[in-house]
């Protein structure tokens, strides 16, 4: 059974089936509208949340079933990441290959989108090497992200309380890397959550640098735009001062793409809210009750506004309930579809390694390029 799946699946990736060669389909395109790049990376931490898959995955399959024939799209398990933070070695394997049965579970198709581990294409490291020798420390210093993963991993209260001793240099220079992972590739359009907004700003700024300096008759890079879902940021389900996160400690502050109706159930129930018993919508006021109509809203594609005006009279146990019911029918199809992939070893593999090729083949032009411009080649 799991052979003639694995067959199938594997038929998918044959040359004759592939429903989408990028270079064909952008020169066979009659259309004026700019051609797309899309390029987003998730990091292999863990099962993803609910904040990863509203703040950021779902927009990935949505741009995937909205793109052009033209846009090419490339997604990627960011494993170079993941070590800026300590990783048990044998748990970041495992995670890394669950994140690729993650990816196809929620519907990205490999005929499509490349599909691939960041760790299998190594003009990544190079291209953000050249970056990191333009890039000013001040600007690495002014972003917040490493200060809230030294917060988050050292239990502190505030970023204040952060001890730098602690910060290495991965963690502080991992936005210069995200850099180039989008702009090996060209990427236009970047779908992220807002918690990397100012990452994206930062990589605007690097090619924006890398075009002056290395100014030829026309710009290397584009200047990346984001792509935001209207679920920029979901909380944390008991500190609504903090996004929910893959590696916060408390297991009760996120919902998993894995976890069962039950787990769902206890986590949503909960949830932090206040002590006024009325239902409102009030993300500065009432952030955690905000926080449970955002996310019911999101599985029922309903606003959290009119939640608030539907539920305003009944009990917080009742839009507990009935939210727990919308956040589990929401993500059964693609908890069961990745129950299916996730043993699927060989059929994830072959996925990786079709995924790398096909990456490599886009960023090694830029970095030909690259290379001249700099004057190493
Ligand atoms: N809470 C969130 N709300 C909306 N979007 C979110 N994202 C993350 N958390 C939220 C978006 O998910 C994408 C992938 O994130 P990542 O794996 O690269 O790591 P992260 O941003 O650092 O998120 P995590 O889940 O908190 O992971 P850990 O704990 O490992 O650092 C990104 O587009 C991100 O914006």
């Amino acid at each position: 059974m799991l052979a003639s799946c694995f067959r199938r699946r594997l038929d998918l990736l044959t040359p004759g089936r592939r429903l989408v060669s990028t270079a064909a389909n952008a020169s066979a395109s009659t259309s004026t509208r700019r051609k797309r790049v899309v390029f987003s990376g998730i990091q292999p931490t863990g099962i993803p949340h609910l904040g990863n898959y509203l703040g950021a995955l779902s927009n990935w399959k949505r741009l995937q079933d909205e793109a052009a024939p033209e846009d090419v799209l490339i997604f990627s398990v960011v494993g170079w990441h993941a070590l800026t933070m300590p990783q048990n070695p044998a748990e970041l394997r495992q995670a890394r290959a669950s994140m690729m049965a993650v990816l196809l579970a929620m519907g990205l198709d490999p005929r499509r989108s490349v599909i691939f581990h960041q760790d299998h294409n190594p003009d990544h490291t190079e291209l953000a090497w050249v970056f990191n020798c333009i890039t000013p420390i001040g600007k690495l210093r002014r972003m917040t992200t490493w200060k809230s993963k030294l917060v988050t991993a050292r239990n502190a209260n505030d970023e204040t309380e952060v001890d730098e001793s602690l910060l290495h240099v991965g963690l502080f220079d991992y936005p210069v890397l995200q850099a180039a992972d989008i702009l090996a590739y060209k990427a236009t359009h970047v779908p992220v959550g807002e918690d990397q907004q100012q990452h994206l700003e930062l990589c605007r700024d690097i090619a924006d640098s890398f075009n002056r300096t290395f100014k030829e008759r026309s710009p290397l890079f584009p200047l990346p735009q984001h792509v935001f879902t209207p679920q920029k940021r979901i909380l944390s389900l008991r500190d609504s001062s903090a996004k929910m996160s893959k590696s916060a400690p408390d297991p009760k502050s996120r919902i998993l793409l894995t976890d069962t109706t039950s787990e769902i159930s206890k986590k949503i129930a909960g949830a932090q809210t206040d002590s006024d018993p009325s239902v409102t919508y009030d993300p500065v006021s009432r952030p955690g009750l905000a926080n449970l109509l955002t996310i019911f809203a999101a599985c029922t594609e309903t606003s959290p506004e009119d939640l608030a005006r539907k539920y305003d009279g009944s009990s917080f146990a009742k839009l507990k309930k009935d939210a727990a019911e919308a956040v589990n029918a929401f993500l059964s199809g693609p908890r069961a579809e990745f129950a299916k992939l996730k043993d699927e070893t060989g059929y994830l593999d072959e996925i990786a390694r079709t995924g790398a090729e096909k990456a490599r083949d886009i960023s090694g032009k830029t970095m030909s390029e690259v290379r001249r411009r700099v004057g190493l080649a």
